[in-house]
């Protein structure tokens, strides 16, 4: 794993910020259920790119449709794709940008990333807003896990080895930071999702 501290200034998580807002506008937060029992995610989420990322009682997948409107994605925003450029060491685009809004108490269990058909191309992480405790193990459930605190504008890179380690977000730490004026915290999720 690559864990790439203060990657962006206050300057352009706020032109991320911007961007997001926009995207938003066109793609609203929707809030998923877990596979059969139907139970709602704590975390809100929407996507930009070509894919997207879902989950409903029929299982998770990736799909071009934003799942309540029907509509095509927004485009990954050019402030997005730059991060992806500059650290994913990878010769393909991404396909799928998940934004996940973390409010108040949400969190997110840990969980592999593997819907992707090439594992070979890395996940690019990008926190925005409060702090997260992330927590991360190995390619296994069940081992020894460590903890990490993201902070607005860190970026994460899961790749090699790490690519399918088990990971996700204990809790948010309220009040951490003030780039988003209600709080909360924002991650955006890079993929690449078929084999090009
Ligand atoms: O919020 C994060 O930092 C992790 C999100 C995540 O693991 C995911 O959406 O698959
Ligand atoms: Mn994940």
């Amino acid at each position: 794993m690559r864990y790439l501290p203060e990657f962006l200034d206050r300057h352009a998580q706020e032109q991320v910020l911007r961007d997001l807002r926009e995207a938003v506008a066109v793609a609203p937060l929707f809030t998923p259920v877990m596979p059969r029992t139907g139970k709602p995610f704590s975390v809100r989420m929407t996507n930009l790119g070509p894919l997207g990322w879902v989950s409903d009682k029929a299982g998770y997948r990736y799909q071009a449709s934003h799942p309540e409107l029907s509509t095509p994605w927004p485009a990954i925003p050019v402030s997005v794709l730059a991060v992806w450029n500059r650290v994913s060491n990878y010769a393909h685009p991404p396909e799928a940008c998940l934004v996940n809004f973390y409010g108040g108490d949400a969190k997110m269990g840990l969980h592999q990333d593997r819907d992707e058909e090439d594992f070979e191309a890395p996940v690019v992480s990008i926190s925005l807003g409060d702090t997260a405790l992330f927590r991360v193990g190995g390619a296994t459930r069940g081992g020894k896990t460590r903890s990490l605190k993201l902070a607005s504008g860190d970026v994460l890179i899961l790749e090699g080895a790490s690519r399918l380690a088990f990971h996700g977000i204990d809790r948010v730490i309220g009040g951490s930071s003030t780039l988003l004026k209600d709080g909360g915290r924002i991650n955006l999720t890079l993929r690449r999702v078929t084999n090009p």
